[in-house]
Formats: C-alpha cells, structure tokens, sequence
C-alpha cells in the first residue's frame, strides 16, 4: 500500500494485474494446501494408504517403465521414494499456483480444476491393487471439494468488485474477506494436517507396540553356530551377518506397511489346497520354528551393487504349513506350479512350487537377526526362499497365499517383463580395495564375498590385470544357502592395475563374463575394481 491509498474498508481498493495474480496464486496454494491437509485427515481416518499422495505415487511406481525405476533406483538407492514424494510435491505446488491464478480471472474454472485432481486422486486409491473399498475414494473426494469450495471463495473476493460491474478489468476486491478467509484458512488446514498426523500416529504406535510384545519362540530347529572362519578378519569387507540397520531394502511402498500382529491373518487357498486355511500370527508361533542362516538378492543387482545381504531368519517351513492344507508339488502330482504370495499392500509374488517344497528351507520368517522383523522387512511375516531372487520368493508384509499355475497368472513384476522364473545367477564382489583406491606397493588384502544360493561356492579366482586367474582362499561355507568371504594377498606393484573376481558354483559353474543387465532376470558379468598403486 503507497501514500496516496485513500481507500477506507468501504470503498474497494485498487488491484493492479500483478497483485491479481500473487493473490490469485496464494489463492491456490492455500486451497491446495487445504485440500491435502483435509485428504490426509479423512485419510488417516479411512485407509492410510488411500490418502491422495501415497495413491497417485503408487499408482505412478506401478506405471513407471522398468528403465526408469532402475535408473532411480541406481541414482538414489533407497532414497527413490524420497525422491518421488518430493517430486509429486513439486507438481502439486506448480499445479495449484497455475489453478489459483486462473481462478483470479475465472473462478468457476479454477474451482473446476481442483475438482478434476480430485477425481484424478480418487481413481488412483480405488484402483490400487491393495484397495478394497470405494470409500478409499473418500480423502480425495472430500480435499478436493474442500480445497475447491476455498479457492471459489477467495477467488471471489479478489473479483468482488469486477464481477458486480461485468468489467473483469474493473479494479477492487474485498481485502478483509480475502484476508480473515487466508488466515482462517491456512490455521485450519494446518490444525487438519496435525490431526491427521495424530491420528495415523496412533494407529503406527499400535502395531509398534504389537511389535515389541512379540516373543519369538525358541526354535525347535537353531541353526548351528557360524562357523569360526567364516568371517575374515580384514577390514572392508561386508560383515558375515548383515545387521538389520544395514540391511538392503527394497519394494514398491511408499510408506511403510505397519500391521498390526494381532489382527494379521494369513490365508491358503487356491488349487490343490484340500483344507484351506487362515492363520493368525499366534497359530503360527505355535508351529515348530526352525532358524536359518540366508543370504537374500535383489533381482535389480547390478554386478558389484549394494543389494544383497545375509541374514540369520526365524520361521516355520512354508513347505510343512502347504502340506497340513493338502498341497501337493507338481513332481507329486499336484496341480498348482505357482505359489502367488500376496502382501497388505498389494503386491504378488510367484514362486515355483516344486522350489518351495523340494526340502530347501523356504520360511514364513517371524525374525530377522535375533529380533521380530523389523516393518521395513515385512513385519510380522514374510517369505525367504533360498536361491531364488527376491521378486519370485520374499514377498513381504504377506497376508494371502494362492495355488495357481504360470499359465494363469503373472505376478507384479512378471506383468512389468520381468522373469517368470529366476533363480539367483553366481556371483561374486570385491569389497576391498574400494574402486580408486591407492594403496601402496607390497601386499595388498583384496577381499569380499560371493554367493550362489542353494548351490554353494566351491572356488573364487582373482585377475590382476591380463594375468592368470589365481585362486582365492575361501573362508569357511557356514551353508550353501549363505554367500561366502574370500580373500588374495595381492603383491601391489607401482601403476594402475584392474582387479577382477570370479566364482565358480558347487555344480561346477564358473561366473560368466557376460555382461547381461538386470532385467529380465538378473545381472551377469564379473565385477572388476580400478585402483593406483603408488
Ligand atoms: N510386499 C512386498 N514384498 C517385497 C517387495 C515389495 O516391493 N513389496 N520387494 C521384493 C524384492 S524385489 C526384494 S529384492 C525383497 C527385498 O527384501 P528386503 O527389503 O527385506 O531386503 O523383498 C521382496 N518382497
Ligand atoms: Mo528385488
């Protein structure tokens, strides 16, 4: 406001085209704002997950070309969903300036446009696979309204001076309006956002607590101690058991499911399952628990990459909880090749039958390391399949267990040209000297692990350079379901030098040199590490 105002409150002030369109965009981010905050309360209070930002970003994962989510998942690891949030932020923000300063000029079509977002979030929650009821069209549909009903109204003090004449360049807007009705606006969106919090807190807090009242039975199988040389003592190289805080982590949610132990069921049905069943977590504690030593892949490995770890699992034996419901595997006449695992949050998960049932320790695991799972790792059940990628077998979060068949169905991931079938390839990583490195000359620990689930590793091999492949020494096998520490004592000469691995299996399999990408099933090639000596 200048010297020469002479405006009172009666009297319309002037509003030149710029103050239209900075109140017209406030307009909209206050709106957006609204619709948002009120979404995630009506949210918190229907189905966490229906809430408009964890919908429309699901929906986006699930729509994401397989090349994209690799490149994010190789640009920002576990920080993808992070990314992700932001970035929907963003267009949000964008999205609702551009509404606003519409709705400054043509109220009833900005209005409009919020309500067509709002239709847009709906349909994402509803059409989640994990959705089971309309109402998850709720948040969108009541932030919506909400956030279009306040930028109707706004909009309309900016103009209340111009639409009374026709002139829509007639200057003069209604200041105290518009500013109690920001204000009133922005304090109850706020207190809406709050409560939301609040109330998804809570609901957080219960499965927290059922979490921590967990106690693991002993099991009636433990697992025998790791074996004494099974961890090298060189600094660098990952440790034997990977800590659960350390341990790799990827899926599809956004936000992590927190299920609460007590209400969780788990069903088996499908075809072959003469007595179809639902567990609850109690009955299952009740089964004998046999603890397991497992090393678990990711499919989205690449050769040398992060996403593999090991682990000491409780659970019971999926094959022995198939058998008590009348499961038969193919090779004994059942119908039914494919397991699909289905997650609270809607993912599936195909694995072979005849790999669950042919004696491998494929688990219902209860426990990671010692603790309850943690949420991130599928509190309160999830799957572990040895020797299979993580995509066909560790389905997360699990809640129902169908028998089917390949031919009738494809899991998540299958649907997206991912592998039916995916055994995990030989492998094998340097983790020192780390790519770069410059040690000095004389001898140099090179040293990591490699790992080919279900098979076993029987010989690791290092190349200095062009030269001949010389055999590693082998730390102890704990099982051939874990991966295995290596280590060569390099003789370091001065220059740069390339160090690559290899490993070759217990059917006699060495490594293969081809360099095959991720997709469809799993990268190939040996992983090499640059480094100057000097
Ligand atoms: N519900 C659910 N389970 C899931 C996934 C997922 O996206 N959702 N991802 C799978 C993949 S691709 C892998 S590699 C493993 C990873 O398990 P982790 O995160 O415990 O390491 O979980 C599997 N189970
Ligand atoms: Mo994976």
């Amino acid at each position: 406001m200048n010297d020469t105002d002479e405006t009172d409150d009666t009297t319309p002030p002037p509003l030149s085209r710029l103050t239209r369109v900075s109140l017209g965009a406030l307009s909209g981010l206050l709106a957006g704002y609204a619709a948002i905050a009120v979404a995630e309360l009506v949210a918190a209070a229907v189905r966490p997950q229906a809430g408009p930002v964890v919908a429309v970003g699901g929906a986006a994962i699930d729509r994401t070309p397989p090349a994209v989510k690799g490149w994010a998942i190789r640009q920002f690891g576990t920080d993808d969903k992070l990314v992700l949030q932001l970035g929907i932020l963003a267009v949000l923000t964008l999205l609702a300036l551009a509404l606003g300063i519409l709705a400054a000029r043509w109220r009833r079509a900005g209005a409009a446009g919020v309500l067509v977002f709002g239709v847009v979030g709906a349909l994402a929650a509803v059409g989640r696979p994990d959705s089971t009821s309309f109402t998850d069209a709720l948040p969108s549909a009541v932030g919506a309204v909400t956030g279009a009903a306040l930028l109707y109204w706004l909009a309309g003090r900016l103009t209340a001076a111009h639409e009374a004449s026709g002139d829509p360049d007639e200057p003069g807007w209604d200041r105290r309006g518009f500013l109690v009705a920001a204000t009133a606006a922005a304090v109850a969106s706020t207190g809406a956002g709050g409560a939301g919090r609040a109330l998804s807190g809570s609901r957080g807090k219960s499965a927290a607590a059922s979490r921590r009242s967990v106690v693991l039975p002993a099991p009636a199988s433990g697992a025998a101690p790791v074996p004494r040389g099974a961890a090298l003592r060189i600094g660098g190289v990952s440790p034997f058991i990977t800590p659960n805080d350390d341990f790799y982590r990827v899926d599809t949610a956004l936000t992590v499911p927190k299920v609460d132990a007590g209400g969780w069921r788990l069903r088996i049905h499908g075809e072959g399952v003469t007595r179809e069943r639902t567990l609850s977590f109690a009955e299952l504690l009740k089964m004998p628990l046999v603890e397991r030593d497992i090393t678990l892949t990711c499919v989205s490995n690449e050769v040398g990459g992060p996403y593999v770890g090991n682990a000491r699992w409780i659970g019971v034996r999926l094959a022995d909880v198939l058998r008590r419901c009348g499961v038969k595997p193919p090779s004994e006449g059942g119908p039914a090749d494919q397991l699909v695992a289905r997650s609270v949050d809607g993912m599936t998960i195909g694995s072979p039958v005849d790999d669950v049932m042919d004696g491998r320790d494929a688990l219902l695991a209860v426990g990671m390391n010692g603790q309850p799972l943690p949420f991130a790792h599928g509190f309160p059940v999830r799957m572990v399949v040895p020797g299979l990628y993580g995509y066909v077998s560790a389905c997360k979060w699990i809640q129902d267990i169908e028998l089917t068949t390949f031919d009738a169905y494809d899991s998540y991931w299958v649907q997206r040209d991912w592998a039916r079938r995916a055994p995990v390839k030989t492998e094998s990583r340097i983790d020192t000297p780390r790519p770069f490195a410059r040690p000095g000359p004389g001898t140099v620990m090179v040293a990591g692990v490699a790992w080919a689930q279900h098979r076993g590793i029987d010989k690791v091999e290092v190349r200095v350079d062009d030269g001949p492949w010389e055999e590693a020494r082998l730390a102890a096998e704990d099982t051939r379901d874990t991966w295995r520490q290596w280590s060569y004592a390099w003789q370091a000469t001065k220059g740069g030098h390339t160090l690559t691995v290899r490993a070759t299996d217990r059917t006699g399999e060495t490594q293969t040199e081809k360099r095959a990408p991720t997709i469809p099933d799993g990268a190939s090639g040996w992983h090499s590490v640059v480094v100057t000596v000097d």
